[in-house]
């Protein structure tokens, strides 16, 4: 009997969850608990980690999971190596619903960096107003260079102090829209965008008004992920429920 693990916490897992339970398939839908209040899921839904690979193995085991679909963030990459050696352990069939990468085309100013740091280092030194639009967990880097005016999207106000002594911050849960991210980036005269390349529509909105404007944007490459089965369609992650054995790498 199938019983689906999906990690979730984007728009492809939303997606995903939808064409579930549309289906009758059993499955269970977990968020890390990272935000106050997570959109609802027509799923049975779990809140918070697993206690790192062996907590999932527990947890594969005790919920009778019969296939995991890690449909996280591509920066979800703690998770995503988790899952990789639960799953090996466990012995249950592991798919990634994953979405590609943005490209440049014409009319971009892309300067691609391979991490944080290399954001960091991108930066310009004279004073600019920058849009730091990674969210809130890897703001610490850039203090490095504290003269720049961020501008800061969040998902949730910051209980805690920011690390960046010029900050203004904007609370807004995505997906976004070219015209909104525009607008936000004129009113707040923004010289230069900070952000992952996450893939998918849901943060494309600010790439997309940085072109328009013909705004320098500095995209930092996806960690790199062990080898796993990769879905790139709801209908591909279907036919992996359905066919798993099929190595499909
Ligand atoms: C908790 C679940 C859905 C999923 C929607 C997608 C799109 C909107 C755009 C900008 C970039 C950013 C951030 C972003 C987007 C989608 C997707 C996506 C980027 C929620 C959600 C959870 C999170 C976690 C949150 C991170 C943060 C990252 C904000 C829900 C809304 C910047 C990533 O405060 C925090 O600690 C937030 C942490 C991880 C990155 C970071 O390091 O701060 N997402 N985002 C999930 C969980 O608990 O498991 O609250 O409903 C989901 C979505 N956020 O179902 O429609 O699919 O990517 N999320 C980035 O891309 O750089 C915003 O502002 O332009
Ligand atoms: P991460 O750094 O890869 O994971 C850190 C720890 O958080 C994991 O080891 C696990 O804890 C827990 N965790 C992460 N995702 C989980 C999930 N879906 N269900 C249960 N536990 C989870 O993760 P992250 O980058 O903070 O992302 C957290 C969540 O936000 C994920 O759902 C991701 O899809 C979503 N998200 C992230 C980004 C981003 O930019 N990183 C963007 C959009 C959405 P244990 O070790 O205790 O098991």
């Amino acid at each position: 009997m199938t019983r689906v693990l999906l990690l979730g916490g984007t728009t492809e897992a939303s997606q995903l969850a939808r064409a579930l339970a549309a289906a009758g398939i059993d499955a269970v839908f977990s968020y890390a608990g990272r935000t106050g209040a997570p959109v609802e899921q027509p799923l049975s839904t779990r809140i918070g980690g697993f206690g790192g690979p062996e907590g999932l193995v527990r947890c594969l085991r005790e919920e009778g999971i019969t296939h995991v679909v890690d449909a996280t963030h591509p920066f979800a990459a703690r998770m995503s190596r988790n899952a990789v050696e639960a799953c090996g352990t466990a012995n249950v069939p592991l798919c990634a619903f994953e979405r590609a990468p943005w490209a440049d085309g014409p009319g971009d100013d892309w300067r691609h960096v391979p991490d944080i740091a290399g954001a960091v280092a991108a930066l310009p030194d004279a004073p600019a107003p920058v849009f730091l639009a990674i969210g809130r967990q890897n703001l610490e880097p850039f203090a490095a260079k504290p003269q720049h005016r961020y501008l800061l999207r969040l998902v949730d106000p910051p209980g805690d102090v920011l690390p960046l002594p010029d900050t203004e911050v904007v609370i807004a849960r995505g997906p976004f829209t070219e015209a909104g991210d525009a607008a936000l980036l004129r009113t707040h005269g923004i010289e230069v965008i900070v952000a992952k390349n996450a893939g998918g529509t849901g943060a494309k909105a600010k790439l997309d008004a940085a072109r328009a404007l013909g705004l320098p944007v500095i995209l930092i490459d996806r960690p790199a992920l062990p080898t796993r089965r990769v879905a790139r369609s709801v209908e591909e992650v279907m036919d992996f429920l359905a066919h798993p054995a099929d190595l499909g790498v």
